[in-house]
């Protein structure tokens, strides 16, 4: 019988496509990377998951494992030999366990994040992880690629708001470390192992997860600065002003604001005059009440503008002042896109390093590739600038992506040199696996690929995902 058919018998006929039918999953958000299937499967529980791996195992079918195909790095794509099995986790989506007592949630891999939200809002508490592709990504990609979002500054990220796991190992197995525990120190912790893996060590299909309380009040503001330092200098006394308070601070450039004016002329910007190079998204959420959070808000703010390190702030009036504040934030991704390519850089450099960073790099763009265009954002209090870097005034986007691997890596050399990482929160999928040859020491690549042996000896779990070629 061919896995085709064994599938089915396994599954139902109406749970496994072929590429065919599967077409739409099997390009990434951005056309960039583009594949193949010998099927592409539903499976509708954890012991199904286990069985599929099984049955892949006997076939040697290596298998990828996709949520809300939203990632940036290819790393849900499978590559076009049609070997692979394509495993969607979308009827994993239960809510199995909330403990209000205990602070936490235990929900399927197939969840997609914003549900995982309301299940906590429901319960009175809030799951805080947060990202623009929130109504569409699921919390098991979001765990594979160790997501981070807008609201790490203050929570951390999945990694580090994840308390347990279920996973399917490479041959089938399933390991039950579902523990709502914080405190387990009973020897090596397979739970960081498997998060941000990329389905490359095993196949996570549920969770416990932190929850916190809600917030009482929030507020919003933008503000705008005369230089990166000073809004550096600000997130730091912010940092001290607001303490555990301070639950976003998202940077955008000039050039940033100006793309969103372009793309979406209907959006009012906050500052329409865009008089000054940096601008800055707040939010401060508070335990005690609207009138508390407003005062400490405004006294924060008022000190900076008195001391000139704040030029301007806008403070946002109303719920939907506040939504159309986050709302400019998060379209930078589409804005980006309606665009036209760039070359994405996520990287990260400590906090500390990051205005020399910036100019530095800049100055090196413009020497090495005249003209090209820097959309510059993210998240300040992480260190974590989406780098990004746009064709030139008359140049075609195609001629400026065929400098992809030298401009990339002026800009990941740069982020190296200061002390960063390639990528901040987006992964390593296929797209940077490569690089990790560069960046990496040969001892910690030898460890990743000894870990890689022992959780998958045949390598039939996302290959040609982060780890580079065995002779790079
Ligand atoms: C964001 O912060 C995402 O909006 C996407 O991480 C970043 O479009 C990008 O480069
Ligand atoms: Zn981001």
């Amino acid at each position: 019988m061919t896995l085709f058919t064994e599938l089915q018998r396994l599954l139902g006929a109406a749970q496994v496509q072929d590429s065919a039918q599967a077409e739409a999953l099997l390009r990434d958000r951005h056309g960039r990377f583009v594949g193949r299937v010998a099927a592409a499967v539903h499976p509708r529980d954890t012991a199904e998951v286990a069985a599929v791996v099984r049955l892949c195992g006997r076939h040697a079918a290596p298998i990828v494992v996709q949520g809300g195909n939203t990632g940036l790095m290819g790393a849900a794509t499978p590559d076009a030999s049609g070997r692979a099995v394509l495993l969607l986790l979308d009827r994993l989506n239960r809510v199995r366990q909330i403990d209000t007592d205990n602070d936490t949630l235990t929900v399927e891999a197939g969840c997609i994040l914003q549900q995982v939200q309301e299940a906590a809002r429901a319960a009175g508490r809030l799951f805080p992880l947060s990202l623009g592709a929130e109504g569409s990504c699921t919390l098991g990609g979001n765990l594979g690629t160790n997501a981070g979002g807008v609201a790490v500054l203050r929570y951390g990220n999945a990694r580090e708001l994840t308390l347990g796991l279920e996973v399917v190992t490479a041959d089938g197995q399933i390991w039950d470390g579902l523990r709502g525990l914080r405190k387990d120190n009973t020897g090596y912790d397979l739970r960081d192992l498997f998060i941000g893996s990329e389905g490359t060590l095993g196949i996570i299909t549920a969770a416990t997860l932190k929850l916190f309380p809600l917030p009482a009040a929030q507020c919003t503001a933008f503000l705008a600065f005369a230089s990166l330092a000073q809004a550096v200098a600000f997130l730091s006394q912010a940092r001290q002003g607001f303490g555990a308070g301070l639950t976003a601070f998202e940077l955008l450039s000039v050039d940033c604001l100006r793309l969103l004016r372009e793309q979406f002329p209907a959006s009012p910007l906050p500052f329409p005059d865009l008089e000054q190079p940096w601008y800055a998204l707040l939010e401060l959420s508070d335990h005690q009440d609207e009138a508390h959070a407003r005062a400490l808000f405004e006294r924060v703010l008022g000190d900076a503008l008195e001391s000139g390190l704040l030029v301007d702030a806008r403070i946002a009036e109303s719920l939907a002042q506040n939504e159309a504040l986050w709302r400019l934030r998060e379209a930078m991704s589409d804005a980006q896109k309606r665009a036209g390519q760039n070359m994405k850089h996520d990287i990260a450099v400590p906090v500390s390093r990051l205005v020399e960073f910036v100019e530095r790099t800049d100055a090196l763009l413009q020497r090495h590739f005249p003209g090209v265009r820097n959309y510059t954002f993210g998240h300040l209090g992480d260190g974590n600038l989406h780098y990004n870097v746009a064709h030139a005034p008359g140049r075609s986007v195609a001629e400026h992506m065929a400098d992809y691997a030298a401009l990339s890596q002026l800009v990941h050399d740069s982020a190296h040199a200061h002390g960063g990482s390639i990528s901040a929160e987006h992964g390593i999928g296929q797209r940077k696996r490569e690089l990790l040859a560069r960046y990496k020491s040969p001892v910690e690549l030898d460890l990743m690929r000894r870990i890689k042996q022992a959780l998958d000896p045949r390598g039939l779990l996302n290959p040609g995902k982060v780890l580079p070629e065995a002779s790079a």
